[in-house]
């Protein structure tokens, strides 16, 4: 069946779904709000509090990545993972197409006075090459949080003194971290420690930014940084709602800035960005949470909590598109805009009616 064919039917479609009322499924936004994660680590070959600390700092190991051989650094040196728990306000195990991220954003607390300068957009990874020159600084960019064997999102814990928490890796290696950032393409986990070195550019889920700061500029100790994750892109919503499904929220803040010249850490002006982690237990400067969620019945192809005709005109503008599973018109789940999900939503329409 064609859409031509179902919009020649759409009036009787009305007629059956009462066309502009709802079913009883609906529901409304869901908010989470988190004053402080439930795990802040700093992730770097040399950190021996593990999960203790309370400052993190982020950084790159950009031209010195096998100055110490046998020991090798990942480019994305020094990474900040933070952790929120969504349960219970929003509900785990509903599956992936139990959910819709409206908006979810994390803000970090700078944590040094004018220790690097402030940009608040992407920077290629051309631009790192040597001689290719920037002139603005560089970014502070957030992304999902993968795990290697045998560590989960579930079992990475955070440590204190007597218990410290699980290593940075089995060795220290690069591509070897148990915890990665991942801007997620398609579904598939990719470690985006090293882009530079395997020249390609990822999709960061969201920049550092601050509208008070002027591009270049030097930012002031306790700025915060807003890192507002792009829920419209198709990548960063698959990752959200896995999360969701699971109950936990795990990202990581990484970036490219040179870390400082000599003694260690590589070649650069020692230009990087330090936070606050929720040890530093003052009110406030923690990384913390704002996120709204729609949880998304059976048959609601749009996402929008409720199964009404809105949803059978969705599957038609969408008709025959494929991606993950729950792509806008997806109304059963499988990966695919076709007629099945016509039928989910008929038949959710007729078991919850309206
Ligand atoms: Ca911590
Ligand atoms: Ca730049
Ligand atoms: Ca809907
Ligand atoms: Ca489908």
């Amino acid at each position: 069946m064609t859409p031509d064919i179902l919009r020649t039917f759409r009036p009787w479609l009305c007629i059956l779904l009462g066309a502009g009322a709802t079913s009883g499924a609906s529901a409304g936004p869901v908010q989470v709000e988190r004053g402080e994660p439930s795990i802040d680590r700093w992730v770097y070959p040399f950190n021996s509090t593990r999960g203790y600390r309370a400052v993190i700092s982020t950084f790159s190991a950009l031209g010195q990545e096998n100055a110490f051989p046998p020991l090798s650094f990942d480019q994305r040196d020094g990474q900040m993972l933070v952790g929120f728990e969504t349960t219970p306000e929003i509900p785990a195990g509903r599956g992936v197409c139990g959910y819709r991220v409206t908006a979810a954003r994390v803000v970090l607390t700078v944590a040094e006075p004018d220790a690097f300068r402030y940009d608040a957009t992407y920077d290629g990874w051309m631009t790192y090459l040597p001689g290719s020159g920037d002139s603005d600084g560089r970014p502070v960019e957030m992304y999902g949080a993968a795990f290697r064997a045998p560590w989960t999102a579930a079992t990475y814990f955070e440590g204190d003194p007597l218990n410290p928490g699980p290593a940075f890796g089995p060795s220290t290696s690069s591509d070897v971290r148990y915890v990665y950032p991942t801007d997620f393409p398609g579904g598939v986990e990719r470690d985006v420690s090293n882009n530079v070195r395997d020249g390609f550019d990822p999709a960061p889920f969201a920049i550092g930014r601050n509208p008070a700061l002027a591009a270049g500029a030097f930012v002031p100790v306790d700025t915060e940084l807003t890192f507002e994750l792009d829920v419209d892109q198709p990548d960063v919503q698959a990752y959200l709602k896995r999360q969701l499904d699971s109950g936990r929220l795990r990202l990581l803040a990484t970036s490219l800035q040179p870390a400082a010249t000599g003694g260690g850490g590589g070649p650069g002006t020692g230009e990087f960005a330090t936070f606050y982690a929720k040890e530093i237990e003052i009110a406030g400067f923690a990384a913390r949470l704002s996120m709204t969620v729609v949880l998304t019945p059976a048959g609601d192809a749009d996402g929008s909590g409720t199964v009404d005709f809105d949803d059978i005109t969705t599957v038609l503008s969408r008709w025959l598109d494929t991606g993950l599973a729950g792509l806008e018109g997806d109304a059963n789940c499988d990966g695919v805009v076709d007629f099945d999900d016509i039928t989910e939503i008929l038949s959710m329409w007729l078991e919850t009616g309206p």
